[in-house]
């Protein structure tokens, strides 16, 4: 089905845009040094839509105590071998913990800890999992439809992909004769 999960808001928020849902999209170019096949990925069209994320902000950005709310939609596709995935990020705020749950096709949401230990766990709908403080998080898509995830997390957690820019994650999610494998 083509149904996708989208909330009745009930809250008006004090944000300086006046914008109760903010919705950000990321193309593969936004993806730069995210993928390991580098010549896979030049020659790939850089509009192409990887994901989009519509985020319910009630309360301003950083205000400690406030809850965040977001629903990223992340296509189905391949940069060589490895899945379509999120840009994953650490939590500036590094003790901040989030759930993440399935709503709609298949992947996996992959995990590393500050020690850089890489563990995945499958999403489905209905699969919760709970992102404990200082563990980076990226979703990737293993299936052939679009994966659509929720997800909830302080509002004073704040992203910090600069970490994930600098040393990625240990491993990453390839298809390896049509099995997701962490390599
Ligand atoms: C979830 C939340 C958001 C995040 C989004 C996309 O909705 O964790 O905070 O922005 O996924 O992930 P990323 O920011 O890593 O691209
Ligand atoms: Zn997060």
């Amino acid at each position: 089905t083509n149904k996708v999960f989208i909330p009745e808001v009930f809250f008006t928020n004090d944000c300086l845009t006046g914008e109760d849902v903010v919705k950000s999209t990321r193309v593969l170019g936004d993806l730069d040094g995210v993928f390991q096949d580098k010549e896979a990925y030049g020659k790939m069209n850089k509009e192409q839509v990887v994901y989009h994320v519509s985020s319910y902000l009630p309360v301003l950005e950083s205000t400690p105590g406030g809850l965040f709310m977001g629903i990223t939609t992340l296509y189905s596709g391949k940069v060589g071998q490895e899945y379509f995935m999120t840009k994953g990020h650490f939590h500036s705020n590094s003790d901040r913990a989030e759930f993440y749950w399935g709503v709609e096709g298949e992947g996996f949401l992959i995990l590393m800890d500050e020690r850089r230990n890489v563990w995945a766990e499958r999403m489905f709908p209905g699969s919760l999992h709970y992102i404990p403080g200082k563990v980076a998080h990226r979703v990737a898509n293993t299936g052939y439809q679009k994966l659509v995830f929720s997800a909830c997390w302080p509002s004073d957690a704040g992203h910090d992909y600069a970490t994930i820019a600098d040393t990625g994650f240990a491993r990453r999610l390839v298809d390896v004769n049509g099995v997701p494998t962490l390599v």
